[in-house]
């Protein structure tokens, strides 16, 4: 901090001024980013990609505004697919309590609180690699109280087939939430129970059925650079690209193959932050998991480089995240305001 100050003052006049701002040179069609473009989005200097991402953001949404999304755990544990990050796969030891599916009830009183504590968007999320038919009753049950409450809803719950994927859309589901989590190339590396083109298929019976896309991935589980541009250009490729991109920073867990992985450096996380903004101007970018590991300042990057969305309260699905009130003091001091 102290440094950028005196390198400011330290600084030459402001020559460029009145130069006009940077062409957006590199922008091309939506769906369209080739893998050149996409590396040379992500070889900016970082301030340039910032503004870049902060003018793109700035024709789309509006500047100051961030929306409030809660999570649930609907069903906790006992998973069972590989994911190579989560502690919710039957195939590690992470010390998790697995958990029977909740019912209504329960669920729409979480929601109640949800809507209370200032969120507008309701996520329930259960560690299925898919629903059983037995349960769809009471999911979509759950969708249309949630959403008679005046909440946004999506929904996390595996792999779809085509009915479940209507009856859940019949119900309300304005979103269902499927990530990619990483590049195609480096898919087999984190997760060997279901292939990137099963992902793909769930994802097309979501935009068959009318519901909207939320999709998204992870970053910090050791992936290369190429990985975290290919990422991107999955998602931003996609047509129309997701309506929501959930960007998750990972948080380890002990006992997962991944739970060693080294954290992404900051200024890296904002600056992947930028460029989904850019890629794809009009999704929500949401800053997901990781928060509890960040600083207000890497935060406060992440708001300038287009992020409009975070998860609130102070659990994810079984990891915490950051204190209300420490939200509500952040947002004060950048002017943000929630909703
Ligand atoms: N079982 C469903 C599925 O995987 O599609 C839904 C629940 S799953 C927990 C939802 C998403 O949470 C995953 O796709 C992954 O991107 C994210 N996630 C899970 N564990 C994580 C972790 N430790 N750190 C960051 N993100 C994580
Ligand atoms: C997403 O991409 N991130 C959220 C939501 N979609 C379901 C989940 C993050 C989970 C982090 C680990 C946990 O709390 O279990
Ligand atoms: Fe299961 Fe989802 Fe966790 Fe993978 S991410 S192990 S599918 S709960």
């Amino acid at each position: 901090m102290t440094i950028l100050f005196e390198a400011s003052k330290s600084g030459t006049k402001p020559a460029q001024k009145n130069k006009p701002m940077p062409p957006q040179d590199l922008h091309p069609q939506h769906n369209a980013w080739s893998r050149s473009e996409a590396e040379a989005l992500f070889s900016m200097p970082f301030i340039d990609l910032i503004l870049r991402a902060q003018n793109v953001h700035r024709e789309h949404h509006a500047p100051n505004r961030v929306q409030l999304s809660q999570l649930i755990s609907i069903k906790t544990g006992g998973c069972a697919e590989d994911c190579g990050y989560c502690n919710q796969s039957a195939h590690f030891d992470t010390g998790l309590k697995a958990s029977k599916l909740m019912d209504v009830e329960s669920v729409i009183s979480a929601a109640k609180s949800a809507k209370a504590g200032g969120a507008s968007r309701f996520c329930m999320g259960a560690a299925w690699r898919e629903p059983k038919e037995r349960d769809m009753d009471a999911l979509c049950a759950m969708v249309t109280d949630v959403k008679s409450m005046g909440l946004e809803t999506c929904m996390t719950l595996g792999m779809l087939t085509p009915s479940q994927a209507e009856r859940l859309s019949h119900a309300g589901l304005d979103y269902y939430n499927h990530n990619i989590d990483t590049a195609p190339e480096d898919y087999g590396r984190v997760i060997s129970t279901r292939t990137f083109e099963d992902r793909l298929a769930t994802l097309n019976r979501v935009r068959e059925s009318g519901m909207k896309v939320c999709c998204g991935g992870i970053v910090g589980m050791g992936e290369q650079a190429e990985d975290r541009i290919g990422l991107l250009m999955a998602l931003a490729n996609m047509d129309p690209a997701p309506e929501s991109v959930p960007i998750n920073a990972l948080v380890p867990i002990a006992g997962t193959p991944l739970g060693d992985s080294d954290p992404v450096h900051p200024i890296e996380f904002a600056r992947l932050i930028a460029a989904a903004r850019i890629m794809m101007p009009e999704s929500y970018v949401r800053l997901s998991a990781g928060r509890e590991e960040m600083s207000d300042e890497a935060q406060a990057l992440c708001f300038m480089a287009g992020a409009n969305s975070i998860f609130t309260g102070d659990q994810l699905l079984t990891t915490d995240n950051p204190e209300t009130s420490e939200d509500a003091a952040l947002f004060a001091r950048l002017g943000l305001q929630g909703e």
